[in-house]
């Protein structure tokens, strides 16, 4: 039984496309609802999720690509269409500056890939999803707790400022780091999902404040293939703040623990006074759409290293495809963490 404090909200559930193109043919969606019904089901006591509306949302994402994903399931069905809205051109470069009305081009100006449906309850559980990311960061700048698992799906970190892709729709990890700068913290975000956190980098890729580093497959041979390739360190003002280690198929914890110390060592020369994790369970050795060789344990040794740092750390649910497995995975990660309340750390030894 997991015992930090944990926060989801049943509307995010509402998401549920039928399938995704992969490897040349249709296969069942990989991201099923029942993901988070087998975590939520392994938590005592979730904590509700609070509403702070769209403005924390539009901080991260443009408006016109929240208005798209408000519309762009009923605009497909106004279309004539019938299941889930995907596209099937994407503009290059240039073109993507073009303002266009027709349904197909807006699934294609708004996303990179055609792993990412939107169902008729995309919305609902997206926002609810960003809205759990907030309520658990919240629990942490109050000082209610020192860390909190936000357990987030429809996930987050292929997702950018106007774009979805590889499951996620609005990006609670970014949403969440950027309310807490907003707030006045220090933020590193510690992406270890199996997938580089294209969207994530995105968003913060020319920001001095925030660091995002990733330990994640080599893209040469994984997606997101066009991004987290080790030159990518970020551009302008973020010239440095970002750092991508990528990993090549087959890692296991010995290789992996060696990238996690260099990550760690970038957390601490950011001088972050919060941390988020964003936390894929994909790198399991069970994982079907995967790779890596990390055991159940490895979540465990992993997590006491991050704890190391003694930081509040802000745990944001991401990928994970083993579903009998995944309950037990996040488990395992948060049982390294602090779970009591944060004025334990007030009483003196
Ligand atoms: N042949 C997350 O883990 N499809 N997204 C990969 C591999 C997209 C994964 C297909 C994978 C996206 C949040
Ligand atoms: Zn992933």
């Amino acid at each position: 039984m997991n015992s930090i404090a944990a926060y989801f909200d049943r509307r995010q559930l509402a998401h549920a496309p039928l399938q995704e193109l992969h490897n040349g043919g249709w296969t069942a969606y990989a991201e099923k609802a029942s993901r988070a019904e087998q975590i939520a089901a392994s938590f005592p006591d979730l904590r509700p999720v609070r509403d702070y509306g769209l403005e924390p949302l539009l901080q991260v994402h443009d408006r016109d690509y929240v208005e798209f994903l408000r519309s762009a399931h009923s605009d497909w069905r106004a279309a004539g269409r019938s299941g889930d809205a995907i596209g099937y051109t994407w503009p290059v470069v240039r073109r993507r500056r073009l303002k266009l009305d027709r349904i197909d081009a807006r699934l294609g100006r708004y996303s990179y890939d055609a792993a990412t449906p939107i169902a008729e309850g995309t919305w609902e559980a997206s926002y609810w999803s960003a809205q759990t990311a907030l309520t658990a960061l919240a629990a942490i700048l109050d000082g209610e707790m020192r860390s909190s698992f936000a357990l987030c799906p429809p996930p987050a970190h292929h997702s950018g400022r106007d774009y979805c892709g590889g499951y996620c729709y609005l990006n609670n990890t970014a949403i969440a780091a950027e309310q807490a700068r907003r707030s006045g913290r220090r933020v590193a975000i510690l992406d270890i999902d199996y997938h580089h956190g294209n969207g994530t980098q995105d968003i913060f890729y020319e920001d001095p404040d925030v660091l995002f580093v990733s330990i994640h497959a080599d893209p040469a041979t994984d997606y997101p293939f066009f991004w987290g390739h080790a030159e990518e360190r970020g551009e302008g003002a973020g010239a440095g703040k970002t750092l991508n280690l990528p990993l090549p198929q087959g890692t296991d914890i010995e290789a992996y623990g060696r990238a996690l110390d260099e990550a760690l060592g970038a957390v601490r020369a950011h001088k972050a006074d919060l941390l988020v994790l964003s936390y894929g369970a994909d790198t399991f050795e069970e994982d079907p759409i995967s790779h890596f060789r990390l055991r159940r344990s490895d979540y465990r040794t992993i997590a006491g290293r991050i704890a190391a740092l003694d930081l509040p750390v802000l745990i944001v649910m991401e990928g994970g495809y083993a579903i009998d497995a995944l309950a037990l995975n996040v488990g395992e990660l948060l049982s390294g963490f602090v779970a009591e309340p944060k004025d334990a750390d007030l009483i003196p030894q």
